[in-house]
């Protein structure tokens, strides 16, 4: 049985449990981030201690990516990525597209707006910006294919989960700016694996909400790489370096193996 390290809410989590569906691969859950363990619990699984993280038998592996090839590997049928050459690089380029930029240009919002309820205008602006760029590469990418990659592949089930997240914070697809990429998105969110994560995701948010408990906690956040580099260079220096300086930021651990 493979377990799976994840947060309902994690993008990259979210990419893994899309796959695993797909493939029809059963698995248990540890909800490791705010559940059943904390981050010092599964360093013997990831020493980053991010999600998400699977253990098949003795061998443990992280990174959304890189558990994504494994299961590909170890169980290729049905297949998440494309058979001919070129397809499967494009696929991993959109995968990269989403896991490094669609991401970071919501994560400073999410936290400030969607864990804080406050506004920040430039912080807001220009994310907006930089989610209708994407939007736009993505629309002239899909042309008039149903897919990104010819069938469904994982370049799908990396830019979903970002893009309905982007829609909750505000940022929705405009049907008659992007027309392809709206219908995509009704397409992929027929998928039977997506929408069972949807699912998921809706009736934990509820459930949150009902209790009122947060998603996650906005005041002690986890910084690196992409969404990094998104906040300095985009003139956000300052906000962040106010944020070290009042304890709200922490970076991934790192321990050996
Ligand atoms: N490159 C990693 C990124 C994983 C990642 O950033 N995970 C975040 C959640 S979206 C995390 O675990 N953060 C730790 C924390 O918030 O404590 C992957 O693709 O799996």
């Amino acid at each position: 049985m493979l377990t799976l390290y994840d947060d309902v809410f994690s993008p990259y989590a979210r990419k893994v449990r899309i796959a695993l569906y797909e493939k029809g691969l059963p698995f248990e859950r540890v909800r490791a981030l705010h559940g059943d363990c904390n981050r010092s619990d599964f360093v013997h699984v990831n020493p980053r201690a991010e999600v998400p993280a699977l253990v098949d038998g003795d061998f443990s592996l992280y990174d959304s990516t890189i558990i994504c090839e494994y299961l590909e590997d170890r169980h290729p049928e049905p297949p998440i990525y494309p058979r001919d050459r070129r397809l499967r690089a494009e696929c991993r380029l959109l995968e990269d597209l989403a896991d490094t930029q669609l991401d970071a240009a919501t994560y400073a919002v999410t936290i400030v707006e969607l864990g804080r309820r406050e506004s920040h205008a430039a912080l807001h602006d220009t994310a907006r910006r930089d989610l209708e760029r994407l939007y736009n590469e993505l629309e002239q990418r899909l042309g008039r294919a149903p897919f990104f990659c010819g069938d469904f592949s994982l370049a799908d089930i990396a830019v979903a989960p970002h893009l309905m997240a982007a829609a909750f914070l505000g940022f929705p697809l405009d049907p008659a700016k992007h027309p392809v990429l709206t219908r995509w998105m009704e397409r992929v969110q027929e998928r039977p694996a997506v929408a069972r994560d949807n699912a998921d995701v809706i009736e934990t948010l509820q459930r949150l909400q009902a209790e009122g408990r947060p998603a996650f906690d906005p005041y002690r956040v986890q910084w690196r790489s992409d969404r990094l580099e998104w906040v300095i260079k985009n003139g956000f220096a300052d906000w962040f370096a106010e944020e070290m300086r009042a304890g709200r930021t922490f970076f991934p651990i790192t321990v050996a193996h």
